[in-house]
């Protein structure tokens, strides 16, 4: 019997340092001990327009954070050493770095936008997000670098596919959850985790990551549908393990205690979890 099978309670009532001996895939390994180190389960949602602003955000951010989410299709600037730079703060700080592609094409497009073109994702990025719509065989590709016999010869980041969303009247229901989970199961190593909003994950070898968070709950407060909760309703009602925030933090007054303020409310909610 797996070893995952063998824990009877929810994913979120373990520890971190439990989750990550039992995480197959090596990044979501790391990123749960980088957690329970810096004890922080915040992730910041580093949504900007230029390449000076997220390095300095990175910079900023670096010590309360255990993982950076980029959009870099978003730069006007994005140049290769970008990546190179982040990636150095990153190992200073000790933070993972997630590219929210959310893919979601045929596998062999996919191949191409994950190892190729002009950000080749896959030689800087911990993780990736995904859609499950295109079903298991897009997944498949992933494993398939397509540059292989060239210079590069890296392999696939850790996956985090995305179950639900937090737009008001988003499509995604109960069996497409259940489905993703399934599809998740047949690509255990590769498959870090998920991002979603409800509790739908009792598997604790996958971590769940769960944007639309604010510290007062709201819907669509941006005019574009953005839902928020709570890190406390997130953490403790959903059973989510990770909190990902954009302008809670990036719009506030006081932006550095601000993540403070989220790092210690998600990390007391976690605690409270655990005990
Ligand atoms: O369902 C989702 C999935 C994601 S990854 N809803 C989201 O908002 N996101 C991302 O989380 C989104 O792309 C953005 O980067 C971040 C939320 O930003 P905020 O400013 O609303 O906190």
């Amino acid at each position: 019997m797996e070893k995952s099978k063998q824990i009877n309670c929810l994913p979120s009532k373990l520890s971190f340092l439990k989750r990550a001996t039992l995480c197959k895939n090596l990044a979501a390994q790391r990123l749960c001990a980088y957690i329970a180190r810096k004890q922080t389960n915040l992730v910041l949602a580093a949504d900007v327009t230029d390449s000076k602003t997220l390095l300095r955000l990175a910079e900023q951010f670096g010590p309360l954070i255990c993982l950076l989410k980029t959009h870099v299709d978003i730069l006007v600037d994005f140049t290769a050493d970008l990546t190179e730079q982040l990636r150095a703060v990153a190992n200073k700080h000790g933070f993972l770095i997630c590219e929210d592609r959310k893919f979601a094409d045929i596998g062999s497009t996919t191949q191409h936008q994950l190892y190729g073109g002009l950000y080749q994702i896959a030689k800087w990025a911990d993780f990736i997000t995904a859609h499950t719509i295109a079903g298991a065989s897009m997944l498949e590709s992933l494993y398939h670098n397509p540059y292989q016999n060239n210079a590069s010869s890296f392999s696939s980041p850790g996956i985090f596919l995305i179950v639900e969303m937090s737009t008001i009247g988003q499509l995604a229901d109960s069996e497409y959850a259940r489905k993703s989970l399934i599809i998740a199961n047949q690509y255990p190593d590769l498959i870090a985790g998920f991002i979603g909003q409800s509790t739908f994950n009792q598997n604790p070898q996958y971590l769940q990551l769960t944007p639309g968070i604010q510290l007062t709950a709201s819907k669509n407060q941006d005019g574009f549908g953005q839902c928020y909760r709570t890190p406390k309703q997130a953490i403790q009602s959903n059973g989510t393990d990770l909190i990902i925030v954009g302008r809670g933090i990036l719009e506030a007054e006081a932006p550095y205690q601000q993540a403070e303020i989220y790092r210690q409310l998600a990390w007391a909610a976690y605690k409270d979890n655990v005990s």
